[in-house]
């Protein structure tokens, strides 16, 4: 048995379901415990035996165990409705497999998801242990307080003994924060799905009605991605607020677009809208691995409407029915389609005292198909640049409103340059149908600054 489960389950050895249907054909004995016992036959001995009968019968082509799990166990899933059908003619051969065979779509890939491996204590960056990645971003005077810590406590973690305790301090701002994860290799030609449990304990029983992100009420804040280091696009996840004490399960679904990358699949705990400590628990982190079809490249039709803004009335822009215009913060922030020479193009200024949680936005909904890659540009201006200030954020992405997620390069630092400069990313959408493609500038990272940002030459098409 392997360690932990021994522990949980002392006796789950000498349970039937826990024997080996090809066992060793020698006893082996644990010098530690003095134990006796037979593992599983080693896989290089059937490897070995199924190369020596394929030889056998004269088969040319290469064949390998893995194949009769295609040939077998998969295709036999496919064909009968239900486990309990499959399992009762072949109850002996199958019932080891069963477990496979049901995920033998899927790969659980993160290290230690359940914590119960991890040392309880705090945990370190450097020290990253059972592949976690810890990142306390903050000033120094604030980096004591900034918490990343594993927990042994089997009544508050979500399973097991062990989860992870996150947590800011009143004083923490803007770009302060925690964040735990895992930096992975993923494939192209997969489809992901990142999951957690994540608890804001000193929430109350029951979130308040009409709570959301710009209500106001308490909450605590945090945001759940899978990004690469370099923001080059391939981004997903969700900024969720809790508003209560209850355990929460998150989710979100992505396609990896550039497999030469590592993507740190994380959970951050984000500063409040209004200063105060904040505590986040985080257990069952988990990202799920699932065959996906190659994306498709389809014929370069653009999908957006009108990305130049050319048939645009110069003015402030609403609702509209290409783009549409909306804004947290009223009249601080103002948006409009400016002519300058015969040229149009849409400029967002966010006035000085704009704060980290209000934000502006333009969109446009398009009807989007799963599994083709798109490829979304547009040029973006940063008007008021000056010598020595901090670049704003800009956003540049997709959001899937039905699951309430963003991909894109999200916080893209805008070049210190008063010239045009592109800005592009790919997305392999998971999910047909409507998609809003937008370009969001956020209080959040802009310091205060004022910031005037303009933009031009929007599209969205299927990429090679
Ligand atoms: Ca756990
Ligand atoms: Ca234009």
């Amino acid at each position: 048995m392997p360690d932990a489960l021994n522990r949980k389950y002392p006796n789950a050895a000498a349970e039937w379901r826990w024997q080996w249907v090809f066992p060793q054909e020698n006893r082996w004995k644990n010098n530690k415990t003095g134990e006796v016992g037979r593992h599983h036959v080693h896989e290089t001995i059937l490897q070995r035996a199924v190369k020596e009968a394929v030889k056998g019968v004269g088969i040319v082509k290469h064949v390998r165990c893995h194949m009769f799990w295609h040939s077998f166990a998969t295709h036999l899933l496919g064909e009968v409705t239900s486990m309990r059908q499959l399992a009762i003619p072949l109850l002996v051969l199958l019932l080891p497999f069963t477990a496979v065979v049901l995920d033998s779509d899927s790969t659980q890939l993160m290290e230690d998801p359940g914590f119960e491996e991890t040392r309880p204590g705090k945990l370190e960056t450097t020290t990253t242990g059972k592949g976690w990645e810890v990142q306390r971003i903050g000033r120094p005077e604030i980096q004591n307080k900034l918490v990343v810590e594993c927990i042994s406590d089997k009544k508050l973690a979500h399973s097991g003994n062990n989860f992870v305790k996150l947590a800011l301090p009143k004083d923490a701002v803007g770009f302060e924060f925690v964040t735990i994860g895992q930096r992975l290799k993923l494939r192209a030609d997969r489809e992901y799905e990142a999951a957690v449990w994540v608890r804001w304990p000193d929430g109350p029983e029951k979130a308040p009605a009409k709570a959301n992100a710009t209500s106001g009420h308490p909450s605590a804040v945090v945001s759940f991605w899978a990004r690469h280091k370099d923001a080059k696009g391939d981004f997903a996840g969700r900024d969720v607020w809790l508003f209560d004490r209850q355990w929460k399960k998150l989710t979100f679904r992505f396609r990896a677009t550039d497999p030469d990358q590592k993507t740190l699949v994380y959970v951050s705990l984000l500063p409040n809208q209004t200063p105060r400590e904040t505590t986040v628990f985080v257990d069952d982190f988990t990202l799920t691995e699932s065959k996906a079809p190659a994306a498709v490249a389809k014929k370069k039709d653009e999908v957006v409407v009108d990305g130049d803004f050319s048939k645009l009335k110069a003015g402030p822009l609403g609702f509209g029915p290409t783009w549409s215009f909306a804004n947290i913060g009223g009249m601080k922030i103002v948006g409009e389609v400016i002519e300058e020479q015969g040229q149009k193009f849409f400029r967002i200024a966010m006035n000085k005292n704009t704060t980290n949680y209000e934000s502006a936005q333009l969109w446009q909904i398009l009807n989007l198909e799963k599994g083709v890659r798109y490829e979304v540009s547009c040029r973006l201006r940063w008007d008021n640049y000056k010598e020595g200030a901090e670049p704003p954020i800009v956003n540049l992405g997709m959001y899937h409103e039905d699951t309430d997620t963003w991909y894109g390069p999200i916080d893209l630092k805008l070049k210190k340059s008063k010239e045009w400069e592109t800005y592009k990313f790919v997305h392999i959408p998971p999910y047909d149908g409507k998609w809003k493609l937008y370009v969001g500038l956020n209080g959040w990272g802009n310091f205060g600054n004022q910031v005037i940002v303009s933009c031009d030459d929007f599209s969205c098409k299927p990429a090679e």
